[in-house]
C-alpha cells in the first residue's frame, strides 16, 4: 500500500518546538536525563503522543511509548521505532529528537491513510540516552533489554550527586511497566549522522550496517598540592601535567595508527583549581571508539599501560572507574537493505555506513532485529548548536522510515 509522504510542516514544527524547549539563561538548549528541562520536554512529547490517539506506557526506568495498536494488529509483536530526546550540554536540536518525532509523525501519516497495520507500531523516547549526567550513556535502551538491572540503574548518582530513580520520581516519569514489557519484531531508528560522511559525499540516507565499540572511564590522579612558586620542579606531584600527559598519548597513539579509531578527553578537573597551586587532584574522561573489538581491547590495554608508566614517572596515584562499555554492533541485514532499496525507490542517493556514534538501536539490537536509517550533518557537527539537517533531508529520511514501517508492518 503506497501510503502517501509524512506532512512535512508538522514534524518539522514540532523539532523546533521541542528544541526551544529547555533552554538556559544563555539560550543553550541542555535537557539532561530527568531533570526539570528535561521534563517539560517529556510533557510536550506525552502531549503530542495523547494527541495522536496512541496508548502511552511508561517504564520504570522513566522510558516513554506511543503505542499504535488498532484491531488489525492482533497481537502480533510490535515494530517499534524511537530515539531519545535528553541532550547534551548546550546541544543542537536534532540529536534523538528527530527519531522520536519522525516515527511520531509515520504513526499519524499511517493512521490518516486508514493503513491497517498487522502488527501494533510504537514510538519509544527512552531515557538518558547521553549519558552526560548519568553513565552509561544509552542506559534507558540498555536496562529495556534486560543487560542492566533497573534497580541498579535507577541507584546511579548523577555527576550533580543526584540519585536517578528519586529524579525520576521527582520529575513524575518513574512509570509502573517493568523494562522490557513488549519485545519488538524489529526496530527502526532514524538518526541525523553526526558525522562528515553524508554531507560530503551528497548523498541523502545512510543505510547504517554496524556500530562501533564504545569504552568510557573515568581517570582520577593524585598527586600533591605544593606552592606553584618555590616547589622545585623535581620535587613535584603534579596531577595535572600527570593528566595532560595522558591527552597527548592518545592523540599521539591514534594519530599514529591509520586506524579508524578514535580518542577523546571530554572532562577535566582539577583541585584545588588556584592558579598558584600545584594540582593535587586530576580527574578526567576518557571516551575510546572503534569499529574493531579487538582493537578496542587493544587501546584500553595500551591506556592501562601508559597509566602505570606515569604512576611511576610522575609519582602520583591513579585510579580508573569504568563508566561504560559496549562492543560493536551488527544491525539486521534484511532491514539494511529494505532500507536502501526504499531510498533508492523515492530516488534518493544512498549508502551503506558504519555509525561512529552510539544509539539507542545498539542496545535493542540486544533484543530485536534493529537498524538505522541516516539523514546528513552538515559539516558532520554534532553535540553543538551549529548541529544542521537541510529540511529536504529531514523530510526525505522521514519518508523513508514512512516506507519501511508500511513493508515491515503490512505481515
Ligand atoms: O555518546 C554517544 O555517542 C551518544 O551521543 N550518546
Ligand atoms: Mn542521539
Ligand atoms: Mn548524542
Amino acid at each position: 500500500m503506497n501510503t502517501g509522504s509524512i506532512t512535512a510542516r508538522r514534524l518539522l514544527g514540532r523539532i523546533h518546538e521541542l528544541g526551544d524547549i529547555g533552554r538556559d539563561e544563555a539560550g543553550r538548549l541542555v535537557r539532561l536525563a530527568a531533570s526539570d528541562t528535561e521534563k517539560l520536554g517529556r510533557d510536550r512529547l506525552l502531549a503530542w503522543l495523547r494527541e495522536a490517539g496512541l496508548q502511552i506506557a511508561i517504564d520504570r526506568i522513566g522510558n516513554i511509548f506511543g503505542i499504535w495498536a488498532p484491531e488489525s494488529a492482533g497481537g502480533n509483536a510490535a515494530l517499534m521505532l524511537g530515539s531519545h530526546i535528553d541532550t547534551v550540554i548546550n546541544a543542537g536540536i536534532y540529536d534523538g529528537c528527530y527519531g522520536v518525532l519522525a516515527g511520531l509523525e509515520v504513526i499519524e501519516t499511517l493512521k490518516s491513510a486508514g493503513f491497517q497495520p498487522a502488527r501494533p507500531v510504537v514510538v519509544a523516547a527512552f531515557t538518558n540516552e547521553e549519558g552526560v549526567r548519568f553513565a552509561p550513556d544509552m542506559m534507558g535502551s540498555l536496562v529495556y533489554t534486560g543487560s542492566l538491572a533497573v534497580d541498579e540503574a535507577l541507584a546511579t548518582i548523577g555527576t550533580d550527586g543526584a540519585v536517578l530513580g528519586a529524579e525520576l520520581e521527582r520529575i513524575g516519569y518513574a512509570g509502573a511497566m517493568e523494562p522490557g514489557f513488549l519485545i519488538p519484531h524489529a526496530y527502526i531508528e532514524l538518526h541525523i549522522e553526526q558525522g562528515p560522511v553524508l554531507a560530503r559525499e551528497g548523498q541523502s540516507i545512510g543505510a547504517v550496517t554496524d556500530l562501533q565499540g564504545i569504552s568510557w572511564q573515568k581517570v582520577t590522579v593524585a598527586g600533591d598540592a605544593n606552592h606553584a612558586g618555590t616547589t622545585p620542579m623535581s620535587m613535584r606531584r603534579d596531577a595535572g601535567h600527570a593528566a595532560a600527559r595522558v591527552v597527548t598519548f592518545l592523540r599521539e597513539r591514534v594519530r599514529a595508527s591509520n586506524a579508524p579509531t578514535v580518542a577523546t578527553v571530554g572532562c577535566m578537573a582539577f583541585e584545588p583549581n588556584a592558579i598558584n597551586v600545584i594540582p593535587s587532584r586530576a580527574t578526567f574522561t576518557v571516551d575510546l571508539r572503534d569499529p574493531d573489538e579487538a582493537r578496542l581491547q587493544g587501546e584500553e590495554a595500551a591506556l592501562a599501560d601508559f597509566l602505570q608508566r606515569i604512576a611511576a614517572e610522575e609519582q602520583v596515584e591513579v585510579h580508573v572507574e569504568r563508566l561504560a562499555r559496549f562492543q560493536p554492533v551488527r544491525f539486521d541485514s534484511n532491514i539494511v537493505t529494505l532500507i536502501e532499496k526504499t531510498a533508492q525507490a523515492r530516488g534518493l542517493a544512498c549508502r551503506r555506513m558504519i555509525s561512529g556514534a552510539g544509539h539507542d538501536a545498539q542496545m535493542i539490537a540486544r533484543i530485536a532485529p534493529s537498524a538505522m536509517i541516516f539523514v546528513p550533518s552538515i559539516g558532520g557537527i554534532s553535540h553543538n548548536p551549529r548541529e544542521h539537517t537541510p529540511e529536504a533531508d529531514l523530510i526525505a529520511g522521514a519518508n523513508v522510515l514512512l516506507d519501511v514501517v508500511t513493508s515491515l508492518a503490512s505481515h
